[in-house]
């Protein structure tokens, strides 16, 4: 932070601490370290020109400022967690700020004061908040942005200093959190702007630990005992394997200034980031603005850490973007491409180009066949699922699993046929009230049943305790129970469960 400032953005910057002291209350701290900050602090007044931040995916850059004069700047901001491609037959459930990975870009000039509107989507589980580093205040913005699935939270902060910045969630466990995909950049401009460029690219490193290998297929969880040893399956560019290869390359033109702002959200690799077959004219080191460093071939950015790298191609071809711990680039994904078109400059450079060597498995034909492969297996698990005799198969195997929770609580009371005991626990074969209403049944099992019912014409006053089983468990257990002892009233699905289960929360 800059130890002289004029007189309005020093007083924005009090009002900013002041609203920082007053919000983190100790009784505002949540369990496993996350500070939650109570709503309350007063919003900075500001009698600047109001403007919505364009926010942008990756690869691509909002444009230029191109203000004189500082603003109040919207940012709204969309968390979501979605399950998408990681790699060819590998999916992941991602946490994303604004549905990708990275998360969208932001980009404001120094001096503007921004206000922040963090919204969790209803449909997350988790609550997340955000850390940017462009923020001058306690936690960077953590604590203030606390945010609920269903909620939204806001805050304000004066970007005091220019620089490109990256944001990350910061809600424990916080490298889970930045690890599945909850980071990105924010670029605050100087003053004065940056020079122009033909071409502005956004490309973000990650590291990923899922349980199964580097490159088994299916739905991958998050491992725990590799991200601690910092052992990563996958290392990649904006979020998945060969998200800047092949038709989704970066393009540019022979004599363009290219420029990429390049972030690591980590959450614990640096990067030896490398653009194979260039030099970078300029690098604006670590993101900060003052020292621009001349003809690098490789810039370290550390975890939580960015750099804006430039170059200007002379001769056509497709340069390859890569972490330059090659094992990463090779084997874990951390590989792009940039397709330079135009004239050949010989005298530069003969041109024979050499992707197929460079790029092995990940080459155009390889990516194809990959994608076929994994396109065949979607449709045999379709297929499989469509075959009446499997669906029946997958429903015995529910009975069977629903039998063995019923055996192992319910039996106890409502005794082994579902019929129950008079006048103390009601019956579940041919009970009519189970059949009135299947979310009310699994709502009783969730949460237990007290008070005065009916079933089949007789009453009952007594108290069935809420049953302890997971989703899986309780959808299982009604679905044996609304198809024994003559009773055909249909299936329970485990989703229907967790939407029950979350929405009485
Ligand atoms: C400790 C005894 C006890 C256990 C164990 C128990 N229940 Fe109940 N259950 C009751 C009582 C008592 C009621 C009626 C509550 C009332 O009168 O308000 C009830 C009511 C119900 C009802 C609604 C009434 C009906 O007949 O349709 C359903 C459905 C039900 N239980 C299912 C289950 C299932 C499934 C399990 C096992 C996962 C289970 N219960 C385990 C005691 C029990
Ligand atoms: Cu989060």
């Amino acid at each position: 932070m800059k130890t002289q400032l004029p007189l309005p953005r020093l007083t924005a910057a009090l009002g900013l601490l002041l609203a920082g002291a007053t919000l983190l209350t100790p009784s505002a701290r949540a369990s496993e370290g996350t500070v939650i900050a109570k709503p309350g602090g007063a919003p900075i007044a500001t009698e600047l020109p109001l403007e919505v931040a364009v926010l942008t995916k990756a690869p691509n850059v909002p444009p230029p400022i191109g203000r004189k004069h500082p603003a109040k700047v919207v940012v709204n901001l969309e968390v979501k967690e979605v399950t998408q491609r990681l790699a060819d037959g590998v999916e992941y459930t991602f946490w994303t700020f604004g549905g990708e990975v990275p998360g969208l870009f932001i980009r404001v000039r120094e001096g503007d004061v921004v206000e922040f509107h963090l919204n969790n989507h209803p449909s997350s589980k988790m609550p997340h908040n955000i850390d940017l580093h462009a923020v001058t205040g306690a936690g960077g913005g953590a604590a203030s942005s606390f945010t609920a699935p269903g909620h939204s939270s806001q805050f304000t902060f004066t970007a005091l200093n220019s620089g490109l910045f990256v944001y990350h969630c910061a809600t424990a466990p916080v490298p889970m959190h930045i690890s599945n995909g909850m980071y990105g950049l924010i670029l605050v401009e100087p003053k004065e702007g940056l020079p122009p460029a033909d071409r502005e690219y956004y490309v973000m490193q990650g590291d990923l630990y899922t349980q199964g290998a580097t490159n088994e297929s299916g739905l991958q969880a998050f491992d725990n005992v590799k991200a601690m040893d910092e052992r990563p399956t996958y290392v990649v560019f904006n979020g998945s394997v060969g998200s800047l290869v092949g038709d989704k390359a970066l393009q540019a033109k022979v004599g363009e200034v290219v420029r990429l702002y390049f972030g690591v959200g980590g959450p614990n690799l640096t990067s030896s980031f490398h653009v194979i077959g260039e030099i970078f004219d300029r690098v604006w080191t670590e993101g900060g603005m003052k020292h621009v460093q001349e003809n690098v071939q490789t810039t370290m950015v550390p975890a939580g850490g960015s750099a804006i790298v430039e170059f200007k191609v002379e001769v056509p071809g497709t340069f390859i973007l890569v972490d330059h711990s090659l094992s990463r680039a090779f084997n874990k994904g951390a590989l792009g491409m940039l397709k330079v078109t135009g004239p050949e400059n010989r005298r530069l450079y003969s041109g024979k180009e050499i992707d197929e060597v460079y790029l092995g498995q990940q080459s155009a034909a390889g990516s194809a066949a990959s994608t076929r492969e994994a396109q065949l297996v979607a449709q045999k698990a379709e297929a499989i699922a469509k075959n009446p005799e499997i669906a029946n198969i997958t429903k015995d195997i529910q009975l069977e699993r629903g039998k063995k929770v019923f055996l192992s609580a319910c039996f106890a009371c409502h005794l082994q046929e579902g019929q129950g005991l008079p006048g103390v626990f009601p019956p579940l074969a041919g009970s009519d009230y189970l059949k009135a209403d299947k979310e009310r049944a699994v709502r009783t099992v969730l949460k237990g049943l007290s008070g005065p019912i009916t079933v089949n014409g007789k009453p009952y006053n007594n108290v069935m305790p809420p049953q302890e089983f997971t989703d899986d468990q309780v959808a299982d257990v009604l679905t044996y129970v609304m198809n024994s002892w003559g009773n055909a009233s249909g299936s329970v699905s485990s989703d229907e469960v967790k939407r029950i289960r979350r929405a009485g929360q």
